[in-house]
């Protein structure tokens, strides 16, 4: 129902072929809730799986797509209102591992991620491997 500030409400969104099967697929960002943050897999016939990658009570608010550690594969950095901000680390079967990223402060209200895409990064990417 519109207007109930119960319901998952999507903020935030980013696009990528997160598991690399050649379709491009939707990562979602959500207040409210407990799913702050879910892919939806593009099976490449205009139908939607969703998954659900991360729930905790915080808001996620931002989010981008970009290969972190140099290994091909598309990972999401997170940005959360009332709690950490996260990148999840794409495993490459569509699984991730979730890292806290440390805060500047402690507010904990992340509203847009930037991404600097650099020339010369080393061949273990620009978060390490
Ligand atoms: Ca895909
Ligand atoms: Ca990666």
């Amino acid at each position: 129902m519109f207007g109930d500030h119960s319901l998952p409400t999507c903020v935030s969104i980013a696009v990528d072929d997160i598991d690399q099967d050649g379709n491009v697929d939707i990562v979602v960002g959500n207040i409210n809730g407990t799913n702050s943050a879910n892919i939806l897999w593009n099976n490449g016939k205009r139908q939607f799986s969703e998954a659900n990658f991360l729930q905790h009570n915080r808001s996620t608010t931002a989010l981008a797509v970009v290969d972190l550690n140099g290994d091909t594969l598309p990972d999401i950095i997170i940005g959360n209102y009332n709690g950490p901000n996260q990148v999840a680390m794409n495993d490459g079967n569509r699984g991730f591992n979730l890292l806290n990223v440390p805060s500047i402060d402690e507010t904990y209200r992340t509203s847009t991620i930037a991404i600097a895409l650099l020339p010369n990064l080393p061949s273990e990417g620009a978060f390490g491997s």
